[in-house]
C-alpha cells in the first residue's frame, strides 16, 4: 500500500534524486460504509467513543472470507462489541448503503450479510469504483434491530474491507 515516488532530475549537474514516501498510517487509506453510519463511522463522528479506529474508519482490512466487524484486527476489536451503544439507523425493507473510498481498489464484489444469511452480492466488475458507491439491498425477511456486515472484496490484493452497520428495519 505504500507508494514511493521517485523523481530523477536528469541532466542536473549532480543528478539529485528526490524520494517521497507517504507516512505510514496516513497512507493506509481504503474504504468503509459511511451511510447509514457504520460502527467505524460512528467512531469517527464521535457518536460512540472509540480507540484508534476513530482516526482511520477506512482501515478495517483483513483477509477475504471473514464474518467479523473488525476484519480480524485486534486493535479494532471494539467494533465486534454489540453492547457498545451503537446507534441503529432506521431503514425500510429496502436499504441504501453507501461506501466512501479513500483508495479506489479494483473490485471483485460487495457482500451484505445478516447473521449467517447473505442478503446481497453485488459485482464490482473487476473495475475501479468511483469515490462513492451506493447499493440498494433488500432486507425483507429481517425485522427490528439488525447488524448488517458489509464486505468489499478487492481485486488487486487477497484482502477485503469490513464494515458493520446497525439498522432498525421496519
Ligand atoms: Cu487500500
Amino acid at each position: 500500500m505504500k507508494r514511493k515516488l521517485v523523481a530523477v532530475a536528469a541532466g542536473a549537474l549532480l543528478a539529485p534524486v528526490l524520494v517521497v514516501v507517504n507516512p505510514a498510517g496516513i497512507a493506509s487509506a481504503h474504504g468503509y460504509v459511511n451511510a447509514p453510519a457504520s460502527r467505524q463511522a460512528q467512531c469517527a463522528q464521535g457518536t460512540v467513543s472509540c480507540g484508534d479506529i476513530k482516526y482511520e474508519p477506512q482501515s478495517v482490512e483483513g483477509p477475504k472470507g471473514l464474518k467479523s466487524c473488525n476484519g480480524g484486527n485486534a486493535q479494532f476489536a471494539e467494533l465486534n462489541d454489540n453492547g457498545k451503544g451503537w446507534k441503529a439507523s432506521p431503514v425500510g425493507t429496502t436499504a441504501t448503503f453507501t461506501w466512501t473510498f479513500t483508495a479506489r481498489h479494483r473490485t471483485t464484489n460487495y457482500e451484505y450479510w445478516i447473521g449467517g444469511s447473505k442478503v446481497a452480492d453485488i459485482s464490482g466488475n473487476n473495475q475501479q469504483p468511483p469515490e462513492t458507491v451506493s447499493h440498494q439491498v433488500n432486507l425483507s425477511g429481517h425485522t427490528g434491530r439488525q447488524t448488517v456486515l458489509a464486505i468489499w472484496n478487492i481485486a488487486d490484493t487477497s484482502n477485503a474491507f469490513y464494515s458493520c452497520i446497525d439498522v432498525q428495519v421496519g
